[in-house]
């Protein structure tokens, strides 16, 4: 349902349309990123703002400034806001738009992974370390070094090897580190340094991390999505090529990757055998919700599976004042993931 027709939209009949309600009400939230850590679900969201900056292609409209962490005893529960965990005036060499973040644990900290602007303009992936999963995080003087573009997931194998998927194009600017260095020639437009649509799609990236989580182990390598054929999906398949909103979660020892089309709005996934692909498309996890952007995550809690997304009913429509809501996902027994539909016929 792209922005364009909310005008078109009954708002009262959409919230007893949609299958879920927004998981807290007094912020906007977007993005969500949902863990399951030591009995309790935890949620790392961006905090949505209307900062007055104005609309572009580029999203300069997401001007984030801050992080809060979401936390449930259970699915059942009241979502609680545990304050702020992180703002962008304590991170030293990040400018703005702090866009979608992810968290993960290991021997007893807490990871916050985030995008931002640099003050050069150029988005990196910073960490932050806390000893709690709320917060508050303390950011690393830098950011981890060759890192690039935006919506850092950080996915912990039974291994217990992380790795980092990223990336994001337009105003993620994945298009301007396609021969490895920034590419600041003119026009800085979401549409120029694009592959053409007959090439193939530009790729997301993955990176081990090193083992104290703070930098990657090697340079981030592509991740390759493959169609039926075994062919890598070019640029012009719109409604199945990666845009932003790397996923990463294990299913039944295969490797499941999803991720946003962007500009045709929706949730896909791709399956693979390692954490490194080839992964080949094997459908769509999310019908388009209300509002440009779409982004999820897939945590298992307890016995069953969640997909946490983003809608813009509560502000009715504006695309950059998002609500994190959360619902049921099941994986049928061909192992693919039944796509659902955020609101009811
Ligand atoms: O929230 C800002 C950006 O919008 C995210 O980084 C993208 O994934 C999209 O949801």
């Amino acid at each position: 349902m792209p922005e364009n027709s909310i005008e078109h939209i009954d708002f009262k009949e959409l919230n007893e349309k949609s299958i879920s309600q927004p998981l807290v009400k007094h912020i906007y939230t977007a993005d969500p990123s949902a863990h399951y850590f030591n009995g309790k679900i935890y949620i790392y969201p961006s905090h949505d703002v209307d900062a007055g900056e104005a609309f572009d292609d580029l999203g300069s409209h997401f001007a984030m400034e801050d992080y809060h962490v979401i936390s449930m005893d259970t699915v059942d529960s009241e979502a609680l806001d545990n304050g702020i965990a992180l703002h962008v005036d304590d991170v030293a060499w990040a400018d703005k738009q702090m866009w979608a973040p992810d968290a993960n644990e290991k021997d007893g900290k807490y990871y916050l992974f985030f995008p931002a602007k640099g003050y050069d303009g150029i988005f990196k992936i910073g960490v932050a370390i806390s000893d709690s999963p709320t917060g508050p995080f303390t950011s690393q003087p830098e950011a981890i070094k060759d890192s690039f573009s935006i919506d850092p997931a950080v996915f912990k194998d039974d291994d217990g090897s992380y790795y980092m998927y990223f990336g994001g194009i337009w105003g993620g600017q994945l298009q301007r580190w396609r021969e490895g260095v920034f590419n600041a020639s003119e026009p800085d437009s979401p549409f120029a340094h694009l592959p053409a649509d007959d090439e193939p799609a530009l790729c997301p990236k993955v990176a081990k991390m090193t083992d104290d989580l703070l930098e990657f182990a090697h340079e981030a390598k592509d991740l390759v999505i493959l169609d039926e054929k075994g062919d890598p999906l070019l640029q012009g398949d719109t409604d199945k090529r990666f845009f932003e909103a790397a996923w990463m979660h294990k299913y039944n020892g295969k490797y499941y990757f999803s991720y946003s089309t962007g500009d045709s709005h929706l949730i896909c996934y791709a399956i693979g055998d390692n954490p490194y692909g080839p992964f080949t498309y094997a459908g769509k996890v999310l019908e388009p919700v209300v509002g440009w952007t779409s982004h999820h995550s897939i945590c298992k809690i307890e016995n069953d599976w969640y997909l946490f997304y983003h809608d813009s009913s509560l502000s009715k429509g504006t695309t950059h004042l998002r609500s994190v809501k959360m619902t049921k996902i099941t994986h049928l027994s061909d192992g693919s993931i039944e796509t659902i539909n955020p609101y009811r016929a």
